[in-house]
């Protein structure tokens, strides 16, 4: 004991850390802090214990957060004054008596976020001191959620009071909102809702571990704010209302988080109530979030992009598949930065978690990059096709005729994603920010986006990885003796445009895979944009491989491309079975006959042979040809024998 410091108590100076940290509207019952910055704590020494001396007194820190701790999954960190092989860090100070300590700790700022417990360590000498909330901070430039404007981190994170636009296009209300993030008990709920989120309840370390990246958050909020799959906040209903609550009644978030903390899921929802209260979660574990209304907004259920209407001759519609909103969609933008898509996808993130369509099998939606959705890069992750038709997809009017067939009747590449609006910083007046999601309607851009969207959305139809894509085409007829083309399609499936070399040739090969002579060639250079398909033909000339192949009739053609900037390497082969010509047999009562003799390429030889039939009656004609390049050739043909 003598070699320890005995402390009596610690002081987690709740009152000046909230006071530096931007968390002191949580008020002041529990410590709550944001990551990657100081904060500091007070130890008090008992009379009796050793004195602190800086630099010398040896002590360690740890600091543990969910189930499972562990130093693997950065769960667990330790880290002292002496040393720190990990971000975190610590100092300390003391006073003149030495019988206080003043120790500044320092967290990461790629910290999972959540409740961790604070733990001194002297040579295996145990004190417990406390806990702390750790959250995202928009304040440190090294977090992801970093946002550089004071006005618009008051707005995003601090603001607890909102407007919600909705109504119609001709006549937007904000309506307001109370988001009510830093009311007592509501920071608990928010970690809760984590908790209660399925990837938590399968594997906590690896879900824990997760809460450190923002964009993994947000995907998990946006499926934990609906109750579809899980146990999560909201019960969507659009109908009848009579056993919860009217969608349209709540003021704000603070009273459904709380009914859903002490009594699971509740009842009801729509679209702005789900977008309300997932504002409210990202405002208190500190991602800057903000809420968005559309009008006009799409729900493409297919994601082709294209929103399709079926009628019937009477104007009925057929499938509602499809549809626009006639009023108003709403979601939530949070701000983060992308690693996963690189920088110039950092900024706001659209997600969306109003039931709609399930994502890898649940009702989840985004983040979905804004920068993304407006350059119509469609293939980045997470849901970026849903949300780029709710803000643009184009309008098909089909109607089924009697026969059957559809016929489109009216087309429209402007009805969808209007006055997308949100609450200005700073002011209760609406902020426009279509331009964020678009570019204007009727402008080139708009529609270069749209075929870049529904590029990129065909390739992720395909499924296919990015990369390039070396196919080989074969021809209808290839019969030997005659001649015929084959193909090699090139496809980028890259984001960027791609030069490559593409070689195409054909050899002989026989049956136990021994290549012979060369019979055809062909190269090019080609220089393939994002998201199309190139293609090379290769003529297999009868005069050029009738010399080489073998009498099992097989040519093997192989296709190469080497893109010389980025050493791609890609080969596909196939290999042909030439059909055999058909040998004609005409019958004329008793005497017939066949080809037969020299034939060349393209040519035609005729026979004829004369028999007597010795039996009457139906029978079949055989016809074998055999020659040196083609062998065995059979045809038959029904004949009856007359008396
Ligand atoms: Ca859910
Ligand atoms: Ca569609
Ligand atoms: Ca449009």
């Amino acid at each position: 004991i003598g070699t320890a410091l005995d402390i009596e108590r610690c002081d987690l100076n709740i009152k000046g850390n909230h006071s530096n940290h931007h968390t002191d509207l949580f008020g002041q019952e529990c410590l709550v802090v944001r990551r990657g910055q100081p904060f500091s704590i007070v130890l008090h020494l008992s009379s009796s214990s050793k004195e602190f001396k800086v630099g010398k007194t040896n002590f360690v820190f740890d600091v543990e957060t969910g189930p499972l701790p562990r130093r693997e999954s950065d769960t667990k960190v330790t880290f002292s004054p002496q040393a720190s092989d990990t971000e975190w860090s610590a100092s300390a100070a003391t006073d003149a008596s030495g019988r206080t300590v003043t120790v500044s700790i320092s967290s990461s700022p790629k910290a999972p976020i959540g409740i961790y417990t604070l733990t001194l360590d002297q040579l295996g000498q145990k004190t417990s001191l406390g806990q702390f909330t750790l959250l995202f901070n928009a304040w440190c430039p090294d977090d992801a959620v970093y946002m550089k404007s004071e006005e618009k981190r008051k707005e995003y994170v601090l603001a607890q009071h909102g407007l919600i636009y909705r109504g119609s296009h001709k006549r937007i209300k904000g309506k307001p909102w109370n988001f009510g993030q830093f009311e007592p008990g509501i920071l608990d709920i928010c970690l809760k809702i984590l908790d209660n989120n399925p990837k938590f309840v399968s594997d906590a370390d690896k879900d824990v571990s997760s809460r450190r990246d923002p964009i993994y958050v947000t995907r998990a909020l946006s499926a934990m704010i609906n109750s579809n799959d899980d146990r999560g906040v909201l019960v969507g209903e659009w109908a009848e209302f009579s056993d919860g609550t009217h969608p349209g009644l709540w003021m704000g978030s603070g009273e459904i988080l709380r009914q859903w903390a002490e009594s699971g899921p509740v009842h009801y929802g729509q679209c702005w109530v789900f977008a309300a209260v997932a504002c409210t979660v990202f405002r208190a574990l500190g991602i800057p979030c903000r809420v968005v209304t559309n009008f006009g907004s799409a729900h493409d259920t297919n994601a082709n992009l294209v929103i399709e209407r079926f009628f019937d001759e009477n104007g009925d519609r057929i499938s509602r598949d499809d549809s626009i909103c006639e009023n108003f969609h709403v979601w939530v933008d949070s701000w983060m930065t992308r690693p996963d898509l690189g920088s110039k996808f950092d900024g706001w993130q659209t997600s969306d978690p109003t039931p709609q369509e399930t994502s890898d099998g649940v009702f989840c939606c985004g983040p979905a990059s804004l920068c993304a959705i407006k350059e119509g890069e469609v293939g980045l992750k997470y849901d970026t096709p849903f949300i780029f038709a709710e803000v643009n997809a184009d309008v098909e009017d089909l109607v089924q005729l009697s026969t059957g067939q559809f016929v489109t009747f009216s087309e429209s590449t402007k009805s969808v994603g209007h006055f997308i609006s949100t609450k200005a910083v700073g002011a209760n007046e609406r902020h426009d920010i279509t331009h964020q999601y678009k570019y204007p309607e009727g402008s080139k851009e708009e529609r270069e986006v749209y075929e870049r969207a529904q590029n990129r959305n065909m390739l992720l139809k395909r499924r296919e990885k990015p990369g390039l894509y070396l196919k080989i085409k074969l021809a209808e007829n290839m019969i030997v003796g005659s001649s015929f083309e084959v193909y090699a399609l090139l496809t980028n499936n890259c984001m960027d445009t791609r030069n490559c070399k593409l070689i195409f040739y054909a050899r002989a090969v026989s049956y136990n895979g021994k290549i012979g002579d060369l019979c055809g060639f062909s190269s090019d250079n080609l220089e393939v944009p994002s998201g199309e398909e190139r293609r090379l033909s290769l003529k297999l000339e009868y005069q050029r491989y009738e010399p080489a192949i073998t009498s099992d009739l097989l040519i093997q053609v192989s296709a190469i491309t080497i893109d010389k900037e980025t050493v791609d390497f890609q080969k596909a082969e196939k290999t042909i079975v030439l059909d055999e010509p058909d040998i004609g047999i005409k019958v004329r009562t008793c005497s017939l006959s066949c080809r037969v003799g020299s034939v060349g390429a393209n040519e035609a030889a005729k026979a004829s042979i004369e028999f007597k039939p010795t039996v009457a009656g139906s029978s079949v004609l055989l016809v074998n040809f055999d020659s040196d390049k083609l062998k065995n050739i059979k045809n038959f043909t029904d004949v009856v024998v007359e008396k």
